[in-house]
């Protein structure tokens, strides 16, 4: 296909670039992370969708060096900001399986961190359960290493894969991310009975809890209730480029 064949030159040409969610405090509403996610501009297709070239990347392997890209870029934004006197949140960005099976995934995050000079503790990953579930020695050694570091880990789409406690047992994460579409039908008895049990989890286990998809006032109202910490979503604000994403962050002097 077009994509297919027009990927492998994506990363040369500089056709990719990062839109920014904020994540807020349910609480206060300040922004406690900025999501980086990744665009796609194709010169004839127009915007493609990472759902549409990401699994195509990661057939490839392809998504090594985009994986690598998109935390560089990430990194040197969330450094930007905080030269330009923005304080008091962190950037996440995605991680694909298959990066985390690179035996050096955690030099080159440690790496990108020290040539941008960003601390770690800046840094958030979202990762997918299946990444724990299917966790090789070099997955559980990166994820060693990054949590020595002081990166945070969070899982991302939780409650969704092949949900297994038993990873839980294994590996100390940072936060628990609530799949979208618990949250989309919160409204259905089942899904707040599950918001409930992940926040109540999470919260058992120390971590931190995030709700995405966040669109309208009576979800946030509920997912509060429930004793959510971080919630996301397009209630709050869609992805942005980074200089219209940053407006929602109040600049402390
Ligand atoms: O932003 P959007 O809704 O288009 O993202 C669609 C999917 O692509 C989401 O599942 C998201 O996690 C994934 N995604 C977005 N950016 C990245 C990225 O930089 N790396 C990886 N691995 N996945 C990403
Ligand atoms: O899988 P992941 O959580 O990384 O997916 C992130 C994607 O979710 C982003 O590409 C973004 O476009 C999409 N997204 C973010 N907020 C909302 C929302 O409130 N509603 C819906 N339907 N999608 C959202
Ligand atoms: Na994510
Ligand atoms: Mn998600």
């Amino acid at each position: 296909s077009t994509i297919r064949r027009d990927l492998r030159f994506a990363l040369e040409k500089g056709q990719f670039f990062l839109h920014y969610q904020p994540i807020v405090d349910a609480r206060t509403g300040k922004v406690v992370s900025m999501e980086a996610l990744l665009r796609w501009q194709h010169p004839k297709k127009g915007l493609i969708s990472p759902i549409h070239f990401i699994p195509i990347a990661e057939e490839t392997r392809q998504i090594i060096s985009i994986g690598e890209w998109v935390l560089r870029t990430a990194c040197k934004q969330m450094k930007e900001w905080r030269n330009m006197g923005y304080y008091g949140f962190s950037v996440s960005v995605n991680v694909s399986v298959h990066q985390l099976q690179q035996p050096d995934f955690a030099k080159v995050v440690f790496d990108i961190l020290n040539e941008i000079e960003l601390e770690p503790r800046f840094l958030e990953l979202e990762i997918t359960e299946t990444v724990l579930i299917e966790a090789m020695d070099t997955v559980v050694r990166n994820l060693y290493r990054l949590k020595e570091m002081g990166v945070k880990i969070i899982i991302d789409d939780f409650g969704t894969e092949n949900s297994s406690f038993k990873y839980l047992q294994k590996f100390t994460v940072d936060g628990l991310k609530i799949d979208r579409s618990f949250v989309s039908e919160i409204k259905v008895e089942v899904n707040k009975a599950i918001v409930d049990a992940i926040t109540f989890l999470g919260h058992r286990m120390k971590l931190g809890v995030t709700a995405e998809g966040v669109e309208t006032k009576e979800q946030l109202d509920c997912l509060v209730e429930s004793g959510c910490d971080k919630v996301q979503g397009y209630y709050f604000s869609k992805p942005l480029p980074p200089d219209e994403a940053i407006r929602m962050v109040q600049k402390e002097s």
